[in-house]
Parts: C-alpha cells; structure tokens; sequence
C-alpha cells in the first residue's frame, strides 16, 4: 500500500515538472527579446563585389473590380479630389503588372549587420490617402509622419511583432516620429479618423527592398555575392495579402532577374 502511495507520488512530481519545464519552454519562444539598443558596428562589405537583383512584378487574371472611396463623411477630404478616389490595394498597371508590391530580401543577409540611414522616411496624409500607400524602411529608422490636410488624422500602426500605438495629429500639427524596433513584413496602418485610410509598412533589418511603381518594376541593388531567398508581398486579396518567394544566387558585380507574378 505504502509503496504504490511513494509511486503515485513521484509521478505526481514527475508530471508536476513535466508541466512546469513545458510551460516555461512556451514562455520563452513567446517572450521576445527586446532588440538591442547599443549601436552595432555595421559589417564591411566590399562595394567592388556587390550585385543586383532587379525584376518585374506581374498579374495573371482578370483585373479586380475596383473600389470607389467615399469620403463624404469628411469635406475636407472631398474637397481635395476633383474627381472619383479608387482604394489603391487591389490596383493593377496599365502593362498588367502590380504596383506598391514589397520586394526584399527575406533570408541570406542575416550576418550582416546594418546601420540605419539618418533620414527619415516620410509618408504623408494627404487628401486624406497615405502616400506612399507601401513603403519600406529599416529597424531604428526615422518614420516622420507629415499631414497635407486640414484636418485631423490619427495614424494608427497594427504590428504583430511591434508596440502599437494610435497618435491624433491636428491641422498644422508638428510631424510625429516613431521607430519601429523589430523586424516585420508587413504592417498595416489605419485612420482611426477615415476608416478607408490604409498603408503597409516593411521594416528591415537589411537596406534590401523596394516598392514596385506604376510599371511594375524593382531592383535593389548592392547586394553582397551569395544566396538569398527574395520574398515579394502585395495587399492584393485583401487579408493579410500574398506572399511569394523565391531562391536566387547573386554572383559578384552579377544582376539577377528575379519576376513574380500574382493572381486577382
Ligand atoms: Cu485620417
């Protein structure tokens, strides 16, 4: 009897630490390390070697319907267009390619390390759009957030990986500032104001990316010689958008045409 009460016991307590190791191993795959705030040194790359990888993004399929943006709740945003205001998310080029489609390099340049750019990137509000609709930009980097617009937005990040935050910005109200921390492709940002208000933010560690434009291209250039995997995100599909990837071996002074292309 005793002895089967000293068993019980100690698969009690066997079970009991099982437990309690395994809760502790999830808090630490959940828990994220802050990033660290001591300025790395950035890594030395020899400018001589770097390549470039440089492509088109394409759309296959029948062209989404677009949508037509009301703004009716807000004059001051009528009165800034002249004509109908078409969300830019489901957009196609006239050349059948997308436009505002982050491309950037998703794996490969994880040993380097980079130091951010002092400039800040701007995104600005203006006829209450947020222009530009993708933009890119590096971990610890300037984000200057300006307003064309006479009246109040409030800009309002939804990061998975990031602090969010939501900031009010009256007419001619100085330009807010904000970093972001950690690596994340993509965040979308709202107007807590105008609900049709939307961006997408990439934030890298690594200077490569690029936005595709009105002819659907890219290229990013000085990319040191050896493999990467080249991921490409639209909006298009609402959601949380698509994802392609891609592996690509960049020689040295080599360019490397890397397409996509994505369906409606
Ligand atoms: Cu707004």
């Amino acid at each position: 009897m005793q002895k089967r009460f000293v068993f019980s016991l100690a698969l009690v307590t066997a079970l009991t630490l099982l437990m309690v190791a395994c809760s502790k191993k999830t808090e630490e795959t959940a828990e994220q390390p802050a990033e660290s705030t001591t300025a790395a040194q950035p890594t030395p790359i020899d400018q001589s070697t770097v390549g470039e990888i440089a492509g088109k993004v394409a759309f296959e399929g029948a062209k989404p319907k677009t949508h037509r943006i009301m703004m009716d709740q807000d004059p001051v945003c009528v009165k800034k267009h002249s004509g109908a205001v078409f969300a830019e998310d489901d957009e196609v080029n006239s050349n059948s390619t997308l436009p505002n489609v982050f491309v950037y390099v998703k794996a490969g340049a994880e040993k380097y390390v980079f130091t951010p750019p002092a400039d800040p990137v701007t995104l600005d509000q203006d006829g209450c759009m947020y222009k530009p609709h993708v933009l890119g930009i590096m971990v610890g980097q300037t984000l200057n957030i300006v307003s064309s617009d006479a009246t109040t937005h409030n800009i309002h990040p939804m990061p998975k990986d990031n602090r969010e935050w939501n900031m009010s910005q009256p007419p001619g109200a100085a330009p807010i500032q904000q970093k972001f921390a950690r690596e994340e492709v993509m965040i979308p940002v709202k107007c807590n104001q105008h609900p049709w208000m939307r961006a997408y933010i990439g934030v890298l560690k690594s200077p490569f990316y690029a936005v595709t434009g009105s002819d659907g291209t890219y290229s990013i250039k000085g990319l040191p010689p050896g493999n990467y995997t080249i991921g490409a995100w639209t909006s298009m599909g609402g959601g949380e958008g698509q994802t392609q990837e891609q592996k690509v071996t960049v020689g040295a002074k080599e360019t490397k045409t890397v397409d996509f292309s994505f369906k409606g």
